[in-house]
């Protein structure tokens, strides 16, 4: 697999060893956004973490040679960043792609590519649709752009080429081993910091919460069960506005549910995403388990509570950069 030192890529290997006999590789470049320590702890002789760029042909060819199937995590992931930076969304996200693509064609492969619901666009919040796998796509910011360029090239090694690809796009994610750069782990260690939580614009913004751990349950099952050439749409009918999400933490960790602050919005800001997971469920039989977001939002709490060393080092930094943007 690729980006498995990565949020959701983590929290897939600890599932994976957690939930199967498999034994895994990881192919990850370690960026800023990539931590060893998100592995520590399991077993050696089940988990290899390979540093290295997917975008890097040699060293992918030869790990493509010592694997049975391949799950496609690693991108950069972060919508401010592209905003400020796009030049490494387009590297990994497209070149690295299809860089994977190549090698899943000549080893052929099972191929499973990891994806997001951003590339829809957005709703409004007063819309009653939801994005189905039949949504056009529509993407925003460079981040989403590069995600859906990265969908559309599998498509077409799936149909050019005959690779045995499947696709699934995935909506907000939450748990442990998440950057301190997004909202909810933003947000906590502010208030584990006593810094007031930072919202963006007035915080109207709707987001469609699945626990990381559903989301890995979901891709196992595409890989056991999935049609190739098939995309698949992972969620959990979790939409709640910003406001609502921070008030929550402020109210959990005993806080005035007002002790927050408004800052400078994104530009282009996402109004709404939101999931029908329909074609997953009822093709596949997929159901996920974090059904009450409050008690999974408090158990995350508590992880990073009690996992300072692991984000600690990161958080001074991300909070300079969202000051000198005015965030
Ligand atoms: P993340 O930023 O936490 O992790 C990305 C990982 O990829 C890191 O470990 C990083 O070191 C690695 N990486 C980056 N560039 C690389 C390269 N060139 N070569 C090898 N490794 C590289 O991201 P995340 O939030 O865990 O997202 C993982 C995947 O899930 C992404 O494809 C993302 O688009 C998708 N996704 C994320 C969410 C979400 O809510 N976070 C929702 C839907 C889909
Ligand atoms: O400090 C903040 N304040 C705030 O109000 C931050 C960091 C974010 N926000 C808002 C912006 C969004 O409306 O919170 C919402 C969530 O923001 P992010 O955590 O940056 O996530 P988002 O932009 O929705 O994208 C995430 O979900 C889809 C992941 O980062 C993507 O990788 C994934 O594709």
């Amino acid at each position: 697999m690729t980006g498995g030192a990565g949020f959701i890529g983590s929290n897939f290997v600890h599932h994976v060893i957690g939930n199967t006999d498999h034994s895994v590789i990881v192919l990850d470049k370690l960026t800023y956004a990539g931590n060893a320590a998100s592995l520590a702890g399991l077993p050696e002789d089940r988990v290899r973490l390979v540093q290295g760029d997917i975008a890097d042909s040699a060293l992918v060819d030869e790990l493509f040679g010592q694997v049975d199937a391949v799950v496609h995590y690693a991108a950069e992931s972060h919508n401010d960043n592209s905003l400020h930076d796009p030049r490494p969304f387009l590297d990994t996200n497209i070149v690295g792609t299809y860089t994977l693509l190549e090698a899943a064609r000549k080893h052929d492969k099972r191929f499973h590519h990891i994806s997001t619901d951003e590339v829809y666009g957005d709703l409004e919040l007063d819309d009653p649709a939801r994005f189905t796998e039949s949504t056009p796509y529509n993407p925003s910011s460079p981040y989403s752009s590069t995600k859906a360029g990265s969908d559309l090239l599998v498509r077409a090694w799936v149909r050019s080429f005959g690779v045995k690809a499947t696709i699934s796009n995935c909506s907000n994610n939450y748990g442990p081993y998440q950057h301190v750069e997004k909202f909810i782990p933003r947000q906590i260690t502010n208030v584990l910091r006593g810094i007031r939580p930072k919202l963006y614009g007035k915080g109207e913004n709707v987001r469609d919460w699945i626990h990381a751990d559903d989301h890995s349950s979901a891709v196992l099952t595409i890989l056991d069960k999935g049609v190739i050439g098939e995309t698949y749409l992972i969620g959990a009918d979790g939409e709640k506005d910003n406001k609502t999400v921070v008030e929550l933490i402020l109210a959990v960790t005993g806080n005035p549910t007002d002790a927050y602050d408004h800052v400078t919005d994104r530009p282009g800001h996402d109004m709404r995403y939101a999931i029908d997971s329909t074609k997953l469920r009822t093709e596949l039989g997929w159901t996920p388990r974090y059904q009450d977001f409050e008690a999974g939002l408090k158990a995350t709490i508590d992880w990073y509570r009690e996992n300072e060393h692991w984000w600690a080092p990161a958080k001074d930094g991300v909070e300079a950069f969202y000051a000198s943007k005015g965030q």
